[in-house]
Order: C-alpha cells, then sequence, then structure tokens
C-alpha cells in the first residue's frame, strides 16, 4: 500500500490540478474520501475540483453540504456542463469508490482523459475503467475512507473535524454500524477519526432521516417473511421507490432473529424491478446478484431487472436460490 501512495503522491505533485469524482448518486463513503482528499490536494498547493450533481439525493450528503456550507468551509464544486471547460492535458482525475465505468457520476469523462486513478473498496467487476495510471482495488477494506485514512496515516497528516466526522458517518453507513465487512483495521481507523476530532454528536446528525420514510420501510419490513430457516424476504407493492430504500431495508432485515441474508424487490422505475440483497457475512450473496446481472460484495449486492414485475423477479430469484442449493 505504501507504494501506492507514494505513486499518488508523485502524480499530484505533478499534476496541474486534480478533478474527484465518484458514482452517481453520490454517498458519504465517496463523498467523505473526496473532501479528505481534496483538503489533502489542497495541502499540496493544487487546485482541485469535486464533481458533483445538480440534484443530490443522498440525505446525508445533502446534511454534508448544508453543514460545510454553514461553517464557510468552501470546496470548488462543479457540475457536469462546466467540468470539461477546466479539464487540460495534465488534469488528473482521481475516482473513488467505484470503478465500473457505467456507474461513475459522467462516464463520457473518462474517455476524455488518460491521467485516471482509481481508489475503490468494491470486488473488481468485469467491465472496469481501464485507461487508467494507477488503480488501487481492495475489496478487504470495509470503505473506501478506510483507505483514505491509511493515506492520511502514510503523509502524517490530519483533516479538519468536520471532514473527519462526515468520515466516521460514511464507514458507519458502509459496514451498516460497524457490523459487516469489519476488521480490526476497520476500528482503528475509527479510532483515528475519533482521535484527530470526529464529533459524535454532530455525526448523529448526520445520519437521521426522515420520520416518513423509516415508517414507509417498517410497513413493508412487516410484510417480509422467512423464505427458509435464514433467509428473509420482502417484497414491495407497485410503489415506485429509491434503489437506497430496497438496500435499507434488506439491512435491517439483517437485525432479527434467524436472518442471516436478506433480499428485497420492489420497483425502481415503471419498466425496472430491483433487488437488494445483503448478507451478516457468513454467506455470499454476490454470485446470485451476478448471476441475475448484478453485482457487488459479499455482504452487499444488487440487481436490477428490465421488464419484469416483483413476482416474475421473486421467482429469478428462487430460481437462483435453489440452483445454488443443488450445487
Ligand atoms: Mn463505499
Amino acid at each position: 500500500m505504501e507504494d501506492i501512495f507514494k505513486q499518488l503522491t508523485q502524480l499530484i505533485k505533478n499534476c496541474e490540478k486534480v478533478i474527484f469524482m465518484t458514482h452517481q448518486n453520490m454517498d458519504l463513503d465517496g463523498f467523505a474520501s473526496i473532501l479528505a482528499l481534496s483538503e489533502i490536494v489542497s495541502s499540496f498547493k493544487k487546485d482541485n475540483y469535486i464533481l458533483i450533481d445538480s440534484k443530490i439525493k443522498n440525505t446525508g450528503v445533502n446534511k454534508s453540504l448544508k453543514k460545510l456550507e454553514e461553517e464557510n468551509l468552501n470546496y470548488n464544486y462543479i457540475y457536469k456542463k462546466d467540468v470539461l471547460k477546466i479539464l487540460t492535458d495534465n488534469t488528473l482525475l482521481i475516482i473513488l469508490d467505484v470503478h465500473r465505468p457505467s456507474m461513475v457520476e459522467m462516464p463520457t469523462l473518462i474517455n476524455k482523459t488518460n491521467n485516471i486513478v482509481i481508489i475503490d473498496h468494491h470486488i473488481k467487476c468485469k467491465q472496469y475503467i481501464q485507461n487508467t495510471i494507477l488503480s488501487y482495488l481492495n475489496s478487504n477494506m470495509s470503505s473506501t475512507i478506510e483507505i483514505i485514512v491509511g493515506y492520511l496515516k502514510y503523509l502524517n497528516k490530519k483533516v479538519s473535524p468536520i471532514v473527519a466526522t462526515m468520515m466516521l458517518a460514511g464507514m458507519e453507513i458502509d459496514t451498516n454500524s460497524f457490523n459487516v465487512k469489519t476488521t480490526a483495521a476497520t476500528y482503528n481507523t475509527a479510532a483515528f477519526l475519533s482521535d484527530i476530532g470526529a464529533d459524535n454528536i454532530l455525526k448523529q446528525e448526520l445520519l437521521k432521516e426522515d420520520k416518513d420514510d423509516y415508517l414507509l420501510r417498517q410497513k413493508y419490513i412487516q410484510n417480509s417473511y422467512m423464505l427458509n430457516e435464514n433467509t428473509a424476504i420482502c417484497t414491495l407493492d407497485n410503489k415506485i421507490v429509491d434503489n437506497n430504500i430496497l438496500a435499507q431495508i434488506a439491512e435491517e432485515l439483517l437485525q432479527f432473529d434467524n436472518v442471516e441474508i436478506a433480499y428485497c424487490i420492489g420497483y425502481i422505475n415503471k419498466s425496472q424491478v430491483g433487488i437488494s440483497a445483503r448478507s451478516i457475512g457468513k454467506y455470499n450473496v454476490e454470485p446470485i446478484m451476478k448471476d441475475l446481472g448484478g453485482g457487488g460484495h459479499m455482504t452487499e449486492a444488487a440487481t436490477q431487472i428490465k421488464n419484469v414485475n416483483i413476482e416474475s423477479a421473486l421467482n429469478m430469484l428462487m430460481n437462483e436460490l435453489d440452483k445454488d442449493e443443488v450445487n
């Protein structure tokens, strides 16, 4: 890892400016990792820009943006429509928390430059961004934040307490409150962030949610059921919901007795059904989602299936589960 950090430092020092990008529907792992790296890049006296969507959906990210504004902490945010205007031959594009080209915030940006660095903690998928000058993928890491904290330690640098707080919140989300993908290194990362001033009260505020969203999930969870001795299923109605809702429901099902694997199925738009899969870490849910056209991690994976209804998506899932049992 030291070698990667050494190369990254050289690339930052040698470039003219940096543009940061994460995946579509930016979350706190991606955003807080970017904020931390932005502080690092600024300390090297390099201009840097954070590519953001004009309509951010993630509540944690929105709350963080508002908090940073209130505290007069100004980062250079840039929208897709303006990013090509600032891109030069010597601009470094650092992509965080994603490595699949179709999933990045602005896929067309990838073909506009070869100065690409990728730092991610997802299991390597078939389609990955190939024209990189540096790529670090480590799926043993709980979060991208854990990698970035490694870089801070390597550089012997800190970030501002407010960014440390956002990083801690991001880790908490990616690990489902330090339950999955959590190792001694994960706790050490949290301890480091706490040491440099992460604020537990602000962290809770960033993670708070809308009561109506909570109640909606509980309504669906009431109708969830056990498929067998360790697998819970929750199917939604015809309402179109955000992908995140499916993920959150599957995650929440894991807290109940006997549930070791959970699936949540629902419409994510008119013609697409999403399946979100979660596991406490005893079983790998990634192969099943992969067989259904998706991907992910051992403990969290998902897929989107076109032109099916919930019932047929459920049938497809059951077939895959049956196959798995036979094997
Ligand atoms: Mn992540």
